[in-house]
């Protein structure tokens, strides 16, 4: 029987930071598993490390499920993203190897294809509406079928989701950056540009738009009736998670779809969401709730209430956590959308392979397994660099939800 011999924990930055865990079998099959979290990269490799890789060692890497319970009930300690981070690098590096065994691609043991691909959206942004509509019509020729659009408000410097590079990278300074914010000024404004998308360039694509926690629920139903005529496929976050009632304030007033999970990191926390039906769409992912095994409980659960998925996928998943999502959204019942970022350049160089973009859609890779490699020499040249989220202030200079 084939056991797992050993497993590596590699934290480099190729442009930005990846926490990778490679195992390897007696049989000298490898797997390997997303492990980063944003900002706090470091916990979770110390977790793997010091606490995860010496319980691995002997284990039979075809038992997955019983890998999974003993990492989180043995764990005592439940739930959490750095746990739940860890066990699903372990989670995801298992169904590579056993895609790897059996000659299949990930997507092959889990059922098969349920369609041709994976519908994705990506992220427009501009610094004003001209800069926007300009961005919006480059995802539009470049075969988009779903594009987010993200405007800095006029004024206030701390907008989320507006690009300066070729890539939006909100954890882009060595401290985390202070950034302002004017709850009535964006409410002001969002509405006016998610309108001009609609004017410029129709209906016929989708549109999607990320609030990213920083309302109040009456705020968010204030936001929500006021744009229900653009269509929007939903409006994100719209307000912090953590107290679930406040969504059904939420849909009391509005018909604009919710969409909610990215932070969010088991069954029990998406649990009153789902059941309650106070969202369209769970955005919990591969890498942060718990691997290929647990996303299929919660996607499983979210079906039974007709809740569709909508992966995250910013450039903080690695391709190995983005290939193993798109894997498990072509082969489920009741996938919606997955979000597409594209990573940076430099990632390319230590992760090889991976899903491929055409026609608005991503496609796995073909190859037994998730069909990722990593290039540890490659990895070798981007020593980690310690970037954080930024953070923000109130006009009068209290915390608010980033
Ligand atoms: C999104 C997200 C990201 C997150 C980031 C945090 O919808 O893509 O909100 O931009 O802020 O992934 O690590
Ligand atoms: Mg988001």
């Amino acid at each position: 029987m084939s056991k797992i011999e050993h497993a590596e924990v590699f934290v480099a930055s190729p442009g930005r930071t990846f926490v990778t865990l490679r195992i390897t079998t007696t049989d000298g099959v490898t797997g390997l598993g997303d492990a980063t979290l944003n900002g706090r990269e470091l916990a979770v490799a110390a977790y793997l490390r010091d606490h995860v890789v010496p319980l691995l060692i002997g284990k039979d890497p075809a038992r997955i499920e019983d890998v999974w319970q003993y990492l989180y009930k043995g764990a005592y300690w439940r739930r959490g993203p750095v746990t739940m981070t860890a066990v699903a690098a372990v989670d995801t590096a298992l169904w590579d190897i056993k895609g790897k065994t059996a000659g299949l691609p990930v997507y092959q043991l889990l059922g098969g294809r349920s369609r041709d691909g994976v519908l994705v959206y990506s992220h427009a942004s501009g610094a004003d509406v001209p800069a926007l509509l300009d961005d919006v019509e480059r995802f539009l020729e470049l075969g988009y079928k779903a594009v987010r659009a993200q405007a800095a408000v006029p004024d206030v410097g701390g907008t989320y989701g507006v690009r300066k590079g070729r890539l939006y990278e909100p954890a882009a300074t060595a401290l985390p950056d202070e950034q302002p914010w004017d709850t009535e000024a964006y409410l002001r404004f969002a509405p006016t540009y998610l309108e001009a998308v609609r004017e410029r360039f129709g209906f016929g694509f989708h549109l999607l738009h990320d609030i990213h926690h920083r309302l109040t629920p009456m705020e968010a139903a204030r936001f929500g009736k006021r744009v229900e005529d653009v269509g929007l496929l939903w409006m994100e976050d719209p307000t912090p998670a953590e107290n679930q009632e406040a969504f059904r304030l939420i849909r009391q007033h509005t018909t604009t779809p919710v969409a909610v999970g990215e932070a969010l990191t088991s069954v029990w926390d998406v649990q009153q969401l789902i059941t309650e039906q106070l969202i369209d769409y769970v955005r919990t992912t591969v890498v942060h709730a718990g691997g290929i095994t647990h996303l299929r409980r919660i996607f499983d659960l979210a079906a039974l209430y007709q809740v569709r998925t909508g992966s995250h996928g910013a450039t903080d998943l690695s391709p190995v956590s983005l290939s193993a999502n798109v894997h498990l959204d072509l082969a489920i019942p009741n996938f919606g959308i997955q979000e597409y970022m594209g990573h940076p350049e430099e990632a390319a160089d230590v992760f090889l392979g991976g899903a491929t973009f055409s026609d608005g859609m991503l496609h796995p890779p073909e190859e037994p397994g998730l069909g990722v490699e990593y290039d540890e020499r490659a990895a070798a040249r981007f020593p980690y660099e310690p970037r954080y989220l930024p953070v923000a202030r109130r006009l009068d200079g209290s915390v608010h939800d980033w």
